[in-house]
């Protein structure tokens, strides 16, 4: 990532959540003033954060699109005040727009988080690829206003796979290295209750592409679904579905719990070296 490394070999990283949104479905709202969110993401580091992602529009199911100039003002003093405060933590811009992610680029950010994996801005391959900065490519079907209408797949594991693949070829063909990519199947894009379940249960698959791989299940809705617990109450549920994750193989889990998920990726690590999974 441009100058810096991740190693995810030697232990599960935590990348914490940082909406500068009014709208995020968990923190839509709280941290929507600079000063707040600089607090937050700096509370977020100090409580054990490897890395932070700092989103400017919300991908929630049915969210509406923000202009590229509002989320701009959004995050960028967000992410130059974290650089400057924080100058060794690693910052993630959490967005499908290549102008915000320049922006974010230019005011410290390291890594690009897309959500549409390059499709949805034809600039965003070619910036990753210029600027080296990491980049996670995730599997979304449709979009977020449409991603929930009825999703089905035959085998959803083999589908998303695939589909990884592509990007990564994609973004392979557009000059960026193998090393700046991470991997993500995007729990909740565009996926039914069972869909997520499987892709969770059957992770180790994804494994074979080669490259880490970013979950993001925190507080989202199926883990409701399961529990009957709204959004400020799944902290239990989303720390079982890390465990879940991280003993088949996720290496970095995007969640707005950090302390408790570093708590929860130290303990499954010692079981995992202590007896590795098959
Ligand atoms: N999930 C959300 C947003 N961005 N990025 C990746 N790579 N993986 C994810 O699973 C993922 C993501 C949705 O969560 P959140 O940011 O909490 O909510 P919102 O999109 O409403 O801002």
């Amino acid at each position: 990532m441009r100058d810096r490394r991740l190693d995810v070999a030697d232990r599960t990283r935590v990348m914490g959540i940082l909406n500068v949104t009014p709208d995020s479905f968990s923190d839509g709202g709280r941290y929507l003033d600079s000063d707040a969110a600089v607090r937050r993401g700096r509370d977020l580091l100090e409580q054990g954060a490897d890395l932070l992602d700092i989103g400017g529009e919300s991908t929630r199911p049915g969210a509406e699109e923000v202009p590229a100039e509002e989320e701009r003002k959004r995050v960028e003093p967000v992410v130059r005040a974290l650089r400057s405060a924080a100058p060794d933590a690693l910052l993630s811009i959490d967005t499908s727009k290549a102008s915000v992610a320049t922006t974010a680029l230019n005011a410290g950010a390291d890594i690009l988080n897309d959500v549409t994996a390059g499709r949805g801005d034809s600039d965003m391959l070619p910036l990753a690829a210029e600027t080296g900065a990491g980049l996670v490519l995730m599997h979304m079907r449709g979009t977020p206003r449409t991603m929930q209408t009825a999703p089905r797949y035959d085998d959803v594991v083999a589908e998303v796979k695939r589909f990884l693949e592509e990007r990564m070829a994609a973004a392979l063909e557009a000059g960026v290295a193998e090393e700046q990519l991470v991997l993500d199947p995007g729990i909740g894009f565009g996926k039914t209750l069972e869909h997520n379940l499987e892709l969770i249960a059957r992770l180790s698959e994804l494994s074979e592409l080669g490259r880490p791989l970013l979950l993001g299940v925190s507080r989202k809705r199926w883990l409701g679904t399961i529990t009957g617990r709204e959004t400020p109450d799944r902290l239990a549920a989303s720390l079982a579905g890390c465990a879940a994750c991280i003993e088949r193989g996720a290496h970095i889990m995007r969640v707005h719990d950090v302390i408790e998920t570093c708590d929860t990726a130290r303990v499954i690590d010692r079981i995992r070296k202590s007896s590795p999974i098959p």
